[in-house]
């Protein structure tokens, strides 16, 4: 069917000449399948609530309608963050239950923004005032930049709980990029001073054993290091930091952009895993250590593939080259600091009085590397949804499922 519609549409003035209308006839044909693609909202998520306010809310906007949402993948990401060891009893009091409240029907979404809450049990409106900012916490930044004496409510917001709706946003994203054959895993590998060394595994191993360690590890054997570790630095009213590591197979070469400054996918990625509290540094393949080495060591050569295409042999890019995707492996790892509530508290001022005192001693997580690393997956699997809705639009799961097909992605 061809329809003949006009348009009108506004012409720039040519350097001597006030600009114009005109109006161009154009024919649209309109098919049951059309030959475009379109994508009306690229793939943002926004959230809501405080630490112990009544609930955290996602809003999740432009998935691709019939994209298959089971409730159990949400429950997943959120009871993996919420089980993960190193935290306080905070952890035990919540459940973490939640409810979808729009844009998924019968299993499926349907192209309308998803919303998503959360309910916190731990709900205290009553908490009091906080006078004397924790070194390292967002107090004494907030206190200064809201012109207040009271950290309370710049606490409550950039409390950590508030990943909790993250991992909601990413649980979604995760979805969809599993729909086309894109996954995404994050694990620890370091703990205060005891690190994992490396292990080869296929994804289907590395999703065994994680599930078999309290921190997220891939090593579930040094569970008791770690556990030990931890304790020690709780018993000293101390907290400890870690490493985590998010890789992501079966990317198609293309995510991201060399073309703009904004399009670059590593630096996406880094500004989400730096959004997430208490991380501190993020590198992506071989990171820092790259910079002491010559360019002969570091950059992955190209070989040809027994399939006749090319393949490198190396992967010390961590899958990205020119802010794009090279169709290698992605690996980026973010380092986390210690949680700043200690139970043997450091020096602050009393912001009220003026006067020294010591921060104040509050229930607080010993140390969130293993939560962030959820976090850190939930935040990788957005930015490579994002990605991937950029480069291959589509108002239905199908649609883009063309489109990577087209572009000659796997
Ligand atoms: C947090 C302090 C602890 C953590 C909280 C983040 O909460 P509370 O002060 O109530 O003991 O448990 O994290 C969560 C509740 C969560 O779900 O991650 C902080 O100050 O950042």
């Amino acid at each position: 069917m061809s329809l003949a519609v006009t348009v009108t549409i506004y012409e720039p003035a040519p350097p001597t000449t006030s600009g114009g209308l005109r109006s161009v006839m154009v024919t649209v044909t309109a098919r049951h399948n059309p030959p475009f693609v379109t994508c009306t909202d690229m793939l943002n998520y926004r959230t809501a609530g405080e630490s112990h306010g009544k609930a955290l809310v996602t809003i999740v906007e432009g998935l691709p309608a019939r994209v298959p949402v089971p409730e159990s993948a949400v429950a997943d990401m959120l009871s993996r963050r919420r089980r993960a060891g190193g935290r306080s009893r905070r952890m035990s009091m919540e459940d973490d239950s939640f409810e979808i409240l729009s844009g998924v029907r019968r299993g499926l979404t349907t192209g309308s923004p998803v919303a998503i809450i959360i309910r916190n049990r731990d709900n205290r409106s009553s908490l009091g005032p906080l006078h004397v900012p924790r070194p390292g916490h967002a107090d004494l930044a907030g206190m200064l930049k809201y012109g207040t004496d009271d950290a309370r409510d710049v606490a409550e917001r950039a409390s950590a709980r508030e990943t909790a709706a993250r991992c909601a946003a990413g649980a979604l994203a995760a979805c969809l990029l599993a729909e086309m054959d894109m996954h995404v895993f994050g694990h620890v590998v370091a703990i205060g001073r005891v690190r994992q060394s490396r292990r080869r595994l296929t994804l289907e191993q590395a999703l065994r054993l994680r599930s078999l360690s309290r921190f997220c590890t891939v090593r579930p054997e040094a569970d008791g290091a770690v556990a030990k570790a931890i304790a020690r630095a709780a018993a000293r009213g101390d907290t400890l930091g870690g490493v985590f590591e998010v890789k992501a197979v079966g990317l198609p070469p293309g995510l991201g952009g060399c073309m703009t400054a904004s399009g670059r996918l590593d630096a996406r990625l880094a500004a989400a895993l730096m959004a997430i509290p208490s991380v501190k540094g993020v590198e992506v393949g071989g990171g820092f250590a790259l910079a002491a080495l010559p360019g002969s060591r570091v950059h992955d050569e190209i070989v040809l593939s027994d399939e006749g295409g090319v393949a490198r042999s190396t992967n010390r890019s961590g899958g990205i080259e020119g802010g794009m995707t090279n169709g290698e492996m992605l690996v980026v790892r973010a380092a986390v600091k210690p949680v700043p509530t200690l139970g043997k508290p450091l020096r602050s001022v009393d912001m009220r009085t003026m006067k020294p005192s010591r921060a104040p001693v509050e229930r607080a997580d010993v140390c969130a590397a293993p939560a962030a690393s959820v976090v850190g997956e939930a935040a990788v699997a957005f930015e490579l949804a994002r990605a991937a809705r950029e480069r291959f639009g589509g108002d239905t799961l199908k649609q883009m499922q063309a489109a990577m097909r087209r572009s000659g992605g796997p």
